[in-house]
């Protein structure tokens, strides 16, 4: 059985994390989507929210499941059995950060491997930083995220 994790901070998910999530889930058994939780950063959703936003999303897909991790994701994959992580590349910008990333994690356990999807070309351009400078800004984000997450954002906004 391949089980596959895809890691990411998904704050919040976008169209171009769910595209990832689905082409993912009918290429290997099991996806695990895994939010890291990360103390240096100051993100607008936390974490309990960026999970419950993502298994809200992936809801109709059976073999996705959701979770959350913290330190090195290596030890995390261990610890869930999983063998290979799921990467998604929108640009030569992101190649050469996740080379890196996929270089030291091969070096931290070389019976991992990473697997680069890439974007769908209408989503090339899609971050969540970008949804949510719009979403600050009272744009629409309709085309870019899920009604869910779209109207998480209001209230993060509206109450701010
Ligand atoms: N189309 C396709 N793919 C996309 C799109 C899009 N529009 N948007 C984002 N993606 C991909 C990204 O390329 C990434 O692969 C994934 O979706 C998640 O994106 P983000 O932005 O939510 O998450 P990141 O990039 O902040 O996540 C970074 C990780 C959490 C994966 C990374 O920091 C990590 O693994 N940290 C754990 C510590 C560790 O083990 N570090 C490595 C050794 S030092």
């Amino acid at each position: 059985m391949i089980h596959a994790v895809y890691p990411g901070s998904f704050d919040p998910v976008t169209y171009g994390h769910l595209d990832i999530i689905q082409r993912g889930s009918r290429i290997f058994d099991k996806v695990t989507v895994a939010v890291l939780i990360n103390p240096y950063k100051n993100p607008l959703f936390t974490v309990e929210e960026r999970v419950e936003l993502i298994k809200e999303v992936t809801k109709d897909m059976p073999n996705v499941e959701v979770d959350s991790f913290h330190g090195l994701l290596i030890d995390y994959m261990r610890q869930k059995n999983a063998n290979t992580i799921i990467k998604g590349l929108r640009a030569v910008s992101d190649f050469e950060y996740e080379l890196q990333m996929a270089s030291i994690n091969r070096k931290l356990d070389e019976n991992i491997e990473t697997f680069f999807m890439m974007t769908n070309n209408k989503y090339s351009f899609l971050s969540s930083s970008i949804v949510k400078e719009v979403a600050r800004h009272q744009g629409s984000v309709n085309d870019l995220v899920p009604e869910v997450v779209e109207n998480a954002l209001k209230g993060k906004f509206i109450t701010k």
